[in-house]
């Protein structure tokens, strides 16, 4: 039960908001809209119902917040964003409308169970990872600070695909999300626009003897707008998330009715709706698929005249486009936009080259996600003009300028010039899509203090050199309505009951906590929360698997997208070491420790997915083995989702956050464990650094090498075979899995991971092998200490309002984005006429 001042009663609701209100609202739904009695009706029916209710009163929000933005023509940041990764609504909105109590209570009284009803939402699963779920984050703290905002993304009919592990490998199910229908969005065809594909380019004069452009693509396809509210916590802000269908134009039924070739026709217009069919499921790039380029011009382009047609409606002249929006592009993914707006403006709105490029530039903000090399966009120039000439000859002219420029500043430079045009020459042609989002913008920024560094140093390093007062570190955040107030709601409850609820929307009243470190009955509580939500966890585990494991054993997790650099394996090799202790010396005392993990494997990416192998043959043995004593258990929860990390986060002790120095752009899993009491373990790699440096060093279990060392190591030439052959407790694990010990006596299956790592280790899990088992052991010797582990806890929890992505939000308002929050009061009535 969430207590009752956590969440405020709205005032001047429209609907109501008291238990009387919901009751009869979700009666009437389950009677009218999903046309069930009670006898009838499904749980999903009663999900539906309670969905409808909460509906009513995010729209009444929703209607208001766009009549004030229109009347006002509010500067408004469009988040263009090739992912969202929302998780389930419903929770979420009870909590941002501040009726959550009501509402259990509500349904309490018609014999239902809410937790039934919220598990029963399908998620919306239209994201790979911590990109999609920071765009979610991110929509969530501009509304709650009331910044009027658009998200701008794909309605994918497939999102991330549902996992299951048979025989411990990783299998690949499709994510029919909207099976049931999706309650929370509303179409708007009446808005649908065209984008045109393939073709040719003709230059021409027109009969006043202008200059002209003209574009005949090959196909047409039809993005259709389908919004989502947005609703802002504790405010009457209620933002879209605008999210596009692939449709066939109707010009195309006409054809097929008219034309022999029905079947023809008919075909083309299944090939336009494939553009929205499904997430690429790659958390780093999809190398030269003509689809996921069709799919990022696709929502480019609808995003892009949408924009223009709001523009119009507000009676805005296109010249003061950067005025009225910036746009910020997650990621490369919408980089695309930077030519498509240039189109638009030239070729459709015949706009002077000259200030279409300076609206451009000043419209446009990039934050870079990654330096993963295999993870920079690139598009062979082939495929790229044969879907998009027009855009290809914008991107030349643009290139032109450029070059111009930094010719201007650097003089007889032309490795400069070939290191950053933005046309890859070396060999076969590409266009390099972080090129053009850095020449396209007015701000660069990466996700936390070091990366940004690396990418002035050495990514982006010449383009830093050419343009320092674009970048900034703008350190990424989360929200803390959905991961604390939602999904703990036991521990938001006692820090309200401490400190208030101030901090829900300003984090950094969390300090207040620390006046209570050292209160034994306050950590007593803390310690009990902990541990019924560990319980939980438990009992999920034995009903889903099978397997026992012990609320009281320290409870070690990794949840997050299964990637060499992540170093899932280097966990592996730690609890191999503890086991081969234990069959050493069967009585060691050693800290009983249950170590979960969770994350999906790019369907392609076979060493990922081996990874995975290799976790559930070692859970295998290690859970069966009599001389463990249950000492230790290892557990690989299936299909790691949104809705089901927010189960995980609240039950963690120990954070595992253990990638190479320098790989891991920010990390956000590392802040949401925090926030929720789990101290960290981990590198000093992206946010790592910063929440050391929030929560001291001293509540913290830091090691391994620095991105510098790693660095260096790789410079002087590493030789990951030494020390194999010098650590006695590295080589016996590592010997365990050649041995084919894990695989039913088959020396072959985990042959191509451990060659890797032998060969070249390119993510130095050898070099940092010791420092990890030493620190893991200092880690368990604290857990045995349960008054020093809990004030470390409460501690972390504490110091962590700098990680609130409201932080984030209002640093890219002020540095970049220049938008202030538009309040909005809720003072509608229904109109009684038109
Ligand atoms: C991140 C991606 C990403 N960085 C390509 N890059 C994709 C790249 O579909 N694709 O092609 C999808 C995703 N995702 C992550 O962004 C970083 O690895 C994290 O460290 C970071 O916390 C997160 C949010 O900034």
């Amino acid at each position: 039960m969430q207590t009752q001042d956590t969440h405020k009663q709205p005032e001047n609701d429209l609907n109501g908001s008291s238990v009387a209100d919901l009751k009869r609202d979700f009666l009437n739904k389950l009677f009218y809209v999903q046309g069930k009695f009670p006898a009838l009706a499904s749980l999903n029916d009663y999900y539906m119902a309670l969905s409808y209710t909460v509906r009513d009163r995010l729209l009444e929000r929703w209607i208001n917040t766009a009549a004030i933005y229109t009347d006002s023509g509010a500067r408004t940041i469009c988040y263009l964003s090739a992912e969202f990764l929302m998780g389930p609504q419903l929770g979420n909105n009870l909590i941002n409308l501040g009726i959550y109590d009501q509402a259990q209570q509500a349904v309490e009284e018609l014999g239902l169970d809410l937790d039934a009803l919220l598990e029963q939402e399908e998620e919306p699963g239209l994201g790979n990872g911590g990109l999609g779920r920071l765009a979610a984050c991110y929509l969530d703290s501009m509304a709650t600070l009331e910044i009027p905002s658009i998200g701008y993304g794909i309605r994918y009919e497939f999102g991330i695909f549902e996992q299951d592990i048979r025989d411990g490998w990783q299998v690949e199910r499709t994510d029919k999300w909207l099976r049931f229908g999706n309650p929370w969005e509303i179409s708007r065809p009446e808005w649908a626009v065209e984008v045109k594909l393939g073709g040719h380019v003709d230059h021409y004069t027109d009969e006043q003897g202008r200059y002209r452009v003209r574009w005949i693509p090959y196909e047409v396809v039809k993005g259709v707008p389908y919004d989502n509210p947005i609703l802002g916590y504790k405010t009457n802000t209620a933002n879209t998330l605008r999210l596009w269908t692939a449709e066939a134009p109707e010009s195309f039924d006409f054809a097929a009715f008219n034309s022999g070739n029905y079947a023809g026709a008919v075909h083309k217009k299944m090939v336009s709706e494939n553009v929205s069919k499904v997430l690429y499921p790659n958390d780093d790039s999809d190398r030269g698929k003509r689809l996921r380029l069709t799919q990022q011009i696709f929502f480019v382009s609808c995003s892009l005249q949408d924009t223009i047609r709001i523009m119009q409606v507000q009676d805005l002249p296109l010249a003061k486009f950067h005025e009225k929006f910036v746009i910020q592009l997650n990621d490369t993914h919408p980089a695309i936009s930077i030519a498509e707006l240039m189109r638009l403006l030239v070729d459709e709105h015949y706009m002077k080259w000259d200030q279409a490029w300076a609206i451009t530039q000043r419209t446009f903000a990039y934050t870079n996600h990654t330096i993963l090399p295999e993870a920079l966009e690139r598009w062979p120039i082939a495929l790229f003009s044969s879907l998009l000439p027009r855009h290809m000859e914008i991107i030349y002219e643009i290139n032109h300028h450029f070059i111009d420029d930094v010719r201007m500043k650097f003089p007889d430079d032309p490795d400069r010039i070939a290191r950053m045009s933005l046309i890859d020459e070396s060999g076969e042609k590409y266009v390099r899509m972080a090129h053009l989002a850095c020449v396209g913008s007015h701000a660069i920024n990466g996700v936390a203090a070091l990366h940004t560094e690396l990418l002035q140093q050495d990514v982006l390093s010449d383009f830093y050199a050419l343009y320092p007062h674009k970048f900034s570190n703008k350190t990424n955040g989360v929200t803390p309505r959905r991961f604390v107030v939602l999904s703990n709601p036991r521990l938001t409850d006692l820090i309200s009951s401490k400190i208030g609820n101030g901090w829900i929307k300003h984090l950094d009243e969390l300090k207040k906590l620390e006046a209570y470190v050292d209160d034994i009955e306050f950590q007593q509580e803390w310690q009990d929360i902990k541990y019924n939500l560990k319980r939980d966890l438990a009992n999920q585990i034995v009903k889903d698997y099978g397997i026992n494991v012990d609320p009281h054993s320290l409870f070690d997790i990794q949840a997050k997208r299964i990637h060499e650099y992540k170093r899932q394996h280097l966990n592996v090799l730690h609890i191999i070491t503890l086991y081969n202790r234990i069959k050493a010396n069967p009585d060691i005392d050693i800290t009983p420790q249950t170590f979960l993990f969770g994350g999906k494997a790019a369907p392609g990416y076979f060493m990922a997915k081996l990874i995975i192998k290799l976790i559930n043959s070692v859970a295998d043995v290690v859970n069966r083995d009599p001389d463990v004593r249950d000492r230790i258990k290892v557990v690989f929860l299936k299909d790691y989702s949104v809705k089901f990390a927010q189960h995980v986060y609240p039950a963690a002790d120990l954070s595992e956050q253990i990638s190479t120095a320098g790989k891991e752009a920010s990390g956000t899993g590392n802040m949401k464990f925090a926030m929720n009491g789990a101290l960290t373990i981990g590198t000093l790699d992206g946010a790592n650094i910063e929440i050391r440096e929030e929560v001291g060093a001293e509540n913290f279990f830091l090691f391994g090498l620095t991105e510098q060392e790693v660095q260096k190591m790789s410079a002087d030439g590493y030789s990951p075979i030494d020390y194999y052959h010098t650590n006695l407790e590295l080589k016996l694990a590592i010997d365990r899995i050649a041995s084919g010990f894990f695989s039913h006596g088959d020396p072959e299956l985990f042959k191509p991971l451990l060659h890797t790592l032998f060969d070249r280790d390119p993510y130095f899990l050898f070099a940092d092998y010791q420092a990890y088992i030493d620190c893991q052991h200092q880690a368990s010797l604290v857990y045995r200490d349960l008054e020093r582990w809990t004030r470390m806890s409460i501690l972390n929890v504490a110091r962590m309002g700098k990680f609130s992505s409201d932080r984030s939000i209002r640093e890219y308002c002020e540095d970049i984005w220049h938008i202030k929050p538009v309040k909005v009061e809720l003072n509608t009535s229904m109109p009684d006429n038109l």
